[in-house]
């Protein structure tokens, strides 16, 4: 969309009730009638369903189902996430791509979006399906003023952030963490969250958040049948991904504030009420090592704390859990 486009874009929505006429609009831009038509078809080119009537002129009826950087920027109440916002409609992975412009400095904040990922990444080189234009997938590319050891910290604020945006589309579900980063409704897996960092002689040069949410999809591939599950099987009802991402950068930037604030206390705490494992019986699986105990906690910061029975006590940064048999 050009400049152009964009402005009546805007036309268009402070009008959304009414019609605009033409001849208003070509005042407002200082262009022909013919051009404004002409900017008209390229907004219905996108996905704009825009009526028009010789007498009263053009009225926004619905925006595109796709995602689009200006209407996720519109009503944005962020300052430092989403200043610069990319949507591609097909990327291997927005992971990569966020790390490749984190090297070419673009600037804290900037959210790269895909309509479709053919090589989405979970940890540790797994995949991550992510089917066009029903789900969120997205990297937020970062520039924080912290100490490396606190990059933890960016998963747990992501995952707040996604349970919050769930909970304000919809307050009847009620998302879980599960430690350390999957978003899970009724047991199934909603969102998964791949945290990256580049760092340098102990300081933080980049870190790419990405975030993939399950969204509208009303099935899966047979080997995630049993553990995966979108927004749209809870709530029964399509949702807007476009506000659904609104609200994500939204609570994400709070967090991100808090954190530089450093009030890791107070975030901590947060992520520990949706947390649902302390108390439990698990396994914990880092790499090839494999301990089994109970959660007894998490540590000041953010590690799993496991006891097994011999009475130790071990750490985890990251790795998988699952629950023992009772
Ligand atoms: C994760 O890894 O959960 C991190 C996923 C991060 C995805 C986002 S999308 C935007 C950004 N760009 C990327 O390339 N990645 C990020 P992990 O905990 O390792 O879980 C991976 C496992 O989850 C897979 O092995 C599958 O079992 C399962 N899985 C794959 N796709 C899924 C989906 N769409 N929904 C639920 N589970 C899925």
């Amino acid at each position: 969309m050009n400049v152009f486009d964009l402005k009546i874009l805007e036309f268009l929505h402070q009008n959304k009730d009414s019609y605009i006429s033409g001849q208003q609009l070509a005042k407002e831009l200082g262009v022909s009638r013919t051009a404004i038509w002409k900017h008209i078809n390229n907004l219905r080119d996108v996905g704009y369903q825009i009526e028009s009537s010789s007498k009263k002129g053009y009225q926004l009826i619905s925006c595109p189902e796709n995602l689009i950087a200006e209407e996720v920027r519109r009503g944005l109440n962020c300052q430092e996430i989403g200043r610069e916002i990319l949507v591609f409609p097909v990327l291997d992975s927005t992971n990569i791509k966020a790390k490749e412009l984190g090297r070419k400095g673009y600037p804290d904040g900037t959210v790269i979006i895909a309509e479709e990922q053919n090589n989405g990444k979970g940890r540790m080189g797994r995949d991550w399906y992510s089917p066009g234009r029903t789900g969120l997938w997205f990297s937020i590319l970062l520039r924080p003023e912290i100490p490396p050891i606190r990059a933890p910290f960016l998963t747990i604020i992501a995952s707040i952030a996604v349970v919050k945006a769930i909970k304000r589309i919809d307050t009847g579900i009620k998302p879980e963490i599960k430690w350390p980063n999957d978003i899970l409704i009724q047991g199934k897996k909603v969102c998964g969250i791949l945290s990256e960092l580049s760092a340098d002689l102990g300081k933080i040069k980049y870190t790419v958040v990405g975030i993939g949410i399950n969204v509208n999809q009303k099935n899966f591939p047979t080997g995630l049948l049993d553990k995966a599950s979108s927004l749209k099987k809870h709530t029964g009802y399509r949702i807007d991904r476009t506000v659904l991402m609104r609200s994500v950068l939204e609570f994400f930037e709070r967090g991100y504030q808090q954190l530089e604030l450093q009030e890791y206390n107070r975030i901590l705490d947060e992520w520990k009420s949706y947390l649902k494992i302390v108390g439990r019986e698990v396994f914990v699986y880092n790499g090839s090592e494999k301990v089994e105990g109970k959660v007894i906690g998490i540590s000041s910061q953010g590690e799993l704390i496991l006891q097994d029975k011999n009475g130790t006590n071990h750490y985890f940064w990251a790795g998988d859990v699952s629950l023992r048999k009772r």
